[in-house]
């Protein structure tokens, strides 16, 4: 089988297009738009919304490779029945309405995926209650039943569900490659930090890379 190599740290990843999915981190017009989530919660949506034109690029890449590709959505029931009341005592706007309709709901407009990336057939869409893509998801059933071993990681944010979810992939025996610019954090401060976690101690928790790096593998 074909083995594919991109540059990474802290060593290249190697993988085959059989075994490997794109995954996509909540890339829900809450968290990179204004009037979202992400801005209720007191932050500036700029670095999450410029990573758009990177990601579709990865995403439009990944499709022609006919690679695995899956999506993630924050968020919850509309009797909110299942946000567990100490997030909500922490993230008050949940559930109130802004301008793209009730902050984190599932079903209203703020929620989807940005316009850019959203999927097509055979891509799933994974809802989820919390930060970590396999709690209380089938994330898990679905990678296994399609033999997926490894996963490419955008979205955001860096340090909060990307990190999450990376963290859980890597405990549950995925290995994981993270686009530095197709991952955001709100502030530059986390995001360097959230990366150098990621691939310090010989790949902690995975690798990190370029967009650049990928797409020359990916063409
Ligand atoms: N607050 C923040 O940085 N992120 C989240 O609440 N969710 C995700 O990262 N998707």
């Amino acid at each position: 089988m074909a083995k594919y190599s991109v540059k990474a740290k802290p060593f290249s990843f190697d993988f085959d297009f059989k075994h490997t999915a794109l995954i996509i981190i909540d890339m829900q017009r809450d968290f990179c738009y204004k009037g979202g989530f992400g801005e209720s919660l007191g932050n500036d949506v700029t670095p999450t919304f410029s990573i758009i034109p990177t990601v579709e690029k990865i995403l439009k890449a990944a499709r022609k490779k006919k690679m695995f590709v899956i999506h993630t959505r924050e968020g919850h029931r509309p009797d909110l029945s299942d946000c567990p009341p100490a997030k909500m005592a922490r993230s008050s706007s949940i559930g109130t309405i802004g301008p793209m309709g009730r902050i984190l709901v599932r079903g209203e407009y703020g929620h989807d995926i940005v316009d850019e990336l959203q999927p097509i057939d055979g891509e799933p869409v994974i809802d989820k209650p919390g930060k970590d893509a396999f709690y209380m998801t089938d994330l898990e059933l679905i990678l296994r039943n399609k033999d997926i071993r490894n996963l490419i990681v955008c979205g955001v944010t860096t340090h909060v569900c990307v990190h999450t979810t990376i963290r859980a992939a890597n405990d549950r025996g995925f290995n994981c490659l993270m686009i530095e610019d197709g991952t955001a954090a709100f502030d530059p401060k986390d995001q360097e930090a959230a990366i150098r976690m990621i691939n310090q101690q010989g790949g902690i928790f995975g690798w990190t890379t370029t967009s650049k790096e990928v797409l020359k593998v990916l063409k």
